[in-house]
């Protein structure tokens, strides 16, 4: 390969590399802010981009032409931009995004197939070392685009966000003539981010019926809304997301069914999953599932049929280290016990009988989120 072209093809190489990672970097700097992603990505794009740019500059081959890479960009020659306009009047390529995802991938191509032209070329030269570094910036890039995907369906959904405090949990108290959907507005008027409607008596019709009232409550209150175990009632009322037991229809099965029912903004419902041993949480976030419920922590009054499998915070702490998902404790968590869980690192908590049970129920929720709040620090 002459210089002149070798240069020219590794300018415009390296622009398209370090522009797609750009285009990327910025999403995760100002649109779903992510400090960790965006600075891998910086130093990538870093990478590539000083240590190759110097290499050429040094290598002696190149010393002749080392002033300046620029001289050798020939962008009015380039066809290219030509190509993109005939595409797009073909109908072959689309000039908008349907979504965030595919800007993001088409980005990550981008670089993908820079860093690839890169390393043949290199390797055409001989240029051993640096066909094997724009490989491995190549791998780089697929990790990094795998981690970004998860991390991008939690952003679009503020999963970080919402998940934060006290998992607020409906239960009637007919003594007090509390129904499900007043425990719900308590719940809300307390300060909770996602409330679940968890009713194992009320029948199809009922349930739809509370569900609906409080999913508009929610909406109107900026709260998140969760319908426990029946992801019919929870499309047919508008909720944000369901909660899947073990024993629930499958979270693909759910996917599907939301996606035909939403379509495109099916991306917004949100599919948690309650686990209770580490296998269990492993096939949730293979499955997909946008969060997942560990429990129970400890005894519970409110589904007592499960306390021979307490799994303590030692499932927590285990999922924790394991898997980067959003998790909320489940299962006899109290006032008194609530500091041993936040030491393990939780953010969220859902709790039933400790609120349901109090005098003062909106009181009793508030001081558990605010506790929780106080916590970590926000
Ligand atoms: N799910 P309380 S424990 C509904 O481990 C539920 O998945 C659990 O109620 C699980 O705060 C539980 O009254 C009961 O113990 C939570």
């Amino acid at each position: 390969m002459e210089t002149a072209v070798f240069l020219r093809l590794a300018d415009a190489n390296l622009n398209r590399i370090s522009e797609g990672l750009r285009a990327v970097e910025d999403y995760f700097r100002f649109v779903c802010p992510h400090e960790e992603v965006a600075k891998r990505l910086k130093a990538l794009r870093q990478g590539v981009r000083r240590s190759a740019g110097d290499a050429l500059r040094r290598s002696t081959r190149f010393e002749a032409f080392a002033e300046d890479i620029l001289a050798f960009r020939d962008a009015a020659g380039d066809f290219g931009p030509q190509m993109s306009d005939a595409l797009i009047s073909e109908g072959s390529y689309a000039p908008a995004y349907a979504t965030d995802r595919e800007m993001l991938s088409a980005n990550f191509k981008r670089v993908q197939e820079g860093l690839r032209s890169l390393e043949e070329a290199t390797r055409c030269e001989g240029m051993v070392e640096w066909s094997r570094f724009f490989e491995r910036s190549r791998y780089e890039s697929y990790h990094l685009e795998k981690e970004v995907v998860s991390i991008l369906s939690r952003c679009a959904l503020d999963l970080d966000e919402r998940l934060v405090g006290l998992y607020g949990m409906t239960a009637a108290r007919p003594d007090k003539g509390l129904t499900h959907v007043r425990m719900g507005e308590i719940l809300i008027s307390a300060g909770v981010r996602v409330l679940q409607y968890r009713d194992k008596d009320a029948d199809a019709r009922q349930a739809l019926e509370s569900c609906r009232i409080l999913a508009e409550k929610c909406r109107a209150a900026g709260v998140w809304f969760i319908v426990n175990d029946r992801p019919d009632i929870a499309l047919l009322s508008g909720a944000d997301g369901v909660h899947l037991g073990q024993e629930d229809l499958p979270i693909k099965e759910v996917r599907d069914m939301a996606s035909r029912y939403l379509g495109a903004s099916s991306r917004r419902f949100v599919i948690g999953v309650s686990t209770h041993n580490i296998e269990q949480v492993e096939q949730a976030v293979r499955e997909g599932a946008d969060y997942i419920g560990v429990g129970p922590i400890f005894q519970t009054r409110t589904k007592p049929n499960i306390n021979d499998s307490v799994v303590g915070t030692a499932l927590f702490a285990e999922a924790k280290r394991r898997f980067d998902i959003p998790m909320v404790c489940i299962g006899g968590i109290c006032p008194t016990n609530v500091s041993v869980l936040l030491d393990a690192g939780a953010r969220c908590l859902a709790v039933i009988d400790a609120v349901v049970s109090a005098d003062d129920i909106e009181n009793a929720a508030a001081e558990i989120h605010k506790k929780i709040l106080t916590r970590i620090n926000l």
